[in-house]
């Protein structure tokens, strides 16, 4: 279920889009998109403020908190009706490309016509965008690329998105009479970064009543297929949920199959018929007798087929089988294990919170450590300033002071640091003597994305080379179904970071997972440190922690790799770069 915060912000971000597309003032459009973020990011749900409540969000003036309470109360807001019913629908559907402005899409439908994906796919092919003004072949080549990434993320949903209803459900199902076990499985336990759909295990000797509360759940729109064993349904959001009830006594191995992968499954079935066994849903069986051998854990059933308990995040066939039966798996970083939060921002740049209440939150969350790493000058839209950023140091040092002293437990020491900008050339944004004066610095990609292989990776590797720079942050700037990784030598890249002891990030905001599963395996192997950050823009994206969490496990991390479980002393030794 998404919060009701989330569908405010997409409203309102629409309704900036449609503000440019119509023409209208582009200040106005800023301004609406900066009250989507500020109520994307917002702790409470704004569903449950007034006007004056809503008026107290940084961003959100009188008429869009009165917009808020509109679409609360009437379900929709006229102001957007009214711009939308001025959009022609093709204009509407052009702009679900990523790599298409809505400024674009609006000459292409009224210069040619088009108003669908493929008609538009065909007029590249047919070149007949090369007469149009300010459509050169980079601008169809860039579209070509949106069109495929949009048909490519399909139906599948961000994981935090799958795993806000999944959370949702189980806790709705464990209140059903009769229901002794619920969990989720499938793509969802093994975190993978997008969910196609989600799966919901029950253990319960009777199916019925649990199939029965699961299909009048409130956000369900419609029940797909409602059978004995296994029941489908669609959310009002689209997303389709499968609810398996199966005896108690088969919980392990139910668990088991439909957490999978597929690619997983076939393997420990594989290793089943060698071993003269039959693995299902229901358990492990001897093939020949058909008597049942195991099926209440988990445990149990790997440990039948000569295996430890694999955790779900590495069950993808990509060695864990062979890992296992050796006793080689890894001992995996854990949630737990994070000390603290290396890559976070503050109101003073595009942040929602201020400090203080950000380094609260990290206290809360039990850190060791937390560093706050605003943007520094070179995004000119942030504002920094030496000044700036030096007065926000002195306030960094009076909380450390505070928060440091309360020991043991509780005792948290706040780190003064800044993301820096890797401009074209791989130049960040302060010279030598002004970056020594921080704890430590995240170094990252905003712009120039299209420079080239070559020139891409020469600029990180020299960001690398910056004895200043610690962590390279989102390396790759991927957004997931919206932007492709840039293209650089990924493998020159991870070998700089391997030479000069700089850290990979693994930025762990659900539309970004970057650097993915599979580069971190790669980047492992160079014998890469990682940092596991949230890139935090309000309180409630430290939480995200947990997927970053995921995804490093999903790349085989153990807790040595990830320079932020580290105690702090070892930490301050990693920054020296000596
Ligand atoms: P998704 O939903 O596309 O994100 O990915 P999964 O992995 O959740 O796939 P899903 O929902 O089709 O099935 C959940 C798990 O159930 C899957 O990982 C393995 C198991 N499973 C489902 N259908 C089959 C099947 O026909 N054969 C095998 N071996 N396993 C299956
Ligand atoms: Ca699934
Ligand atoms: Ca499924
Ligand atoms: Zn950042």
């Amino acid at each position: 279920m998404a919060r009701p915060n989330d569908e405010v912000a997409a409203l309102l971000q629409e309704y900036a889009d449609l503000i440019s597309i119509t023409g209208g003032d582009a200040f106005k459009a800023r301004v609406y998109e900066k009250a989507a973020r500020a109520i994307g990011g917002h702790h409470a749900d704004v569903s449950t403020l007034d006007v004056k409540g809503l008026k107290e969000i940084p961003n959100v003036g009188k008429s869009i908190a009165e917009k808020v309470v509109e679409y609360f109360s009437s379900g929709s807001v006229s102001a957007v009706e009214e711009l939308r019913a001025k959009i022609p629908a093709g204009v509407r559907q052009l702009t679900a490309i990523p790599t298409l402005g809505p400024k674009k899409a609006l000459v292409l439908y009224e210069e040619l016509g088009i108003s669908t994906t493929d008609e538009l796919a065909d007029a590249i092919h047919e070149e007949r965008l090369r007469d149009l003004k300010g459509f050169g072949p980079k601008t169809e080549e860039n579209i070509l690329h949106g069109i495929s990434l949009l048909q490519s993320s399909g139906d599948r949903v961000l994981i935090d998105v799958a795993m806000g209803l999944a959370e949702d459900i189980v806790a709705e199902m464990a209140q059903v009479t009769g229901c002794e076990r619920c969990s989720y499985a499938g793509s969802l336990r093994r975190v993978r970064e997008t969910i196609g759909d989600i799966d919901i295990l029950v253990a319960a000797r009777r199916a019925e009543p649990l199939m029965r509360a699961f299909t009048e759940l409130p956000y369900v729109s419609e029940v797909i297929a409602h059978g004995e064993k296994k029941t489908s349904v669609r959310t009002s959001k689209g997303l389709q949920v499968d609810l398996r009830v199966v005896p108690p006594d088969s919980w392990g191995a139910a668990m088991q199959y439909f957490t999978g992968s597929k690619a997983h499954n076939i393997r420990t079935r594989e290793l089943a018929v060698h071993q003269k066994l039959k693995l299902s849903e229901y358990g492990l069986f001897d093939t020949e007798s058909g008597k049942k051998i195991v099926s209440e854990t988990e445990e149990d059933v790997y440990a039948r087929l000569g295996l430890p308990w694999i955790p779900p995040t590495l069950r993808e066939d990509r060695g864990e089988i062979e890992a296992g039966l050796r006793g080689e798996l890894p001992d995996l970083v854990q949630e737990k294990d994070i000390r603290g939060d290396l890559h976070t921002h503050t109101d003073l740049t595009d942040g929602l919170a201020p400090l203080a209440e950000m380094v609260a939150a990290a206290a809360e969350r039990g850190y060791a450590y937390y560093a706050v790493t605003d943007h520094g000058p070179d995004m000119a839209m942030q504002r920094m300033t030496d000044e700036r950023i030096l007065a926000q140091r002195a306030r960094v040092r009076e909380l450390d002071g505070e928060y440091g002293k309360r020991g043991g437990r509780g005792g948290m020491r706040v780190l003064h640091g800044a993301e820096l900008n890797i401009g074209p050339d791989g130049d960040v944004d302060w010279p030598p003597e002004f970056l020594a004066g921080f704890d430590l610095c995240v170094a990252s990609v905003h712009s120039h994305f299209s420079q080239g292989r070559e020139a891409l990776t020469r600029r990180i590797v020299r960001a690398c080379e910056n004895p200043h720079v610690h962590i390279i942050g989102h390396p790759t700037t991927r957004i997931i179904g919206k932007r492709p990784g840039i293209d650089a030598d990924l493998d020159a890249v991870f070998a700089a970071c391997a030479r000069t002891g700089t850290a990979l990030e693994i930025n762990s905001h659900p539309d970004r997972l970057d650097l993915r599963d599979e580069d971190i395996l790669r980047a492992r192997r160079h014998g890469v440190r990682f940092a596991v950050d949230s890139d935090a823009h309000a309180v409630i994206h430290l939480a995200n922690l947990r997927y970053g969490v995921g995804t490093a496990q999903r790349g085989w991390l153990t807790g040595d790799d990830v320079i932020n479980t580290w105690p702090l002393t070892r930490l301050r030794r990693f920054l020296e770069k000596a």
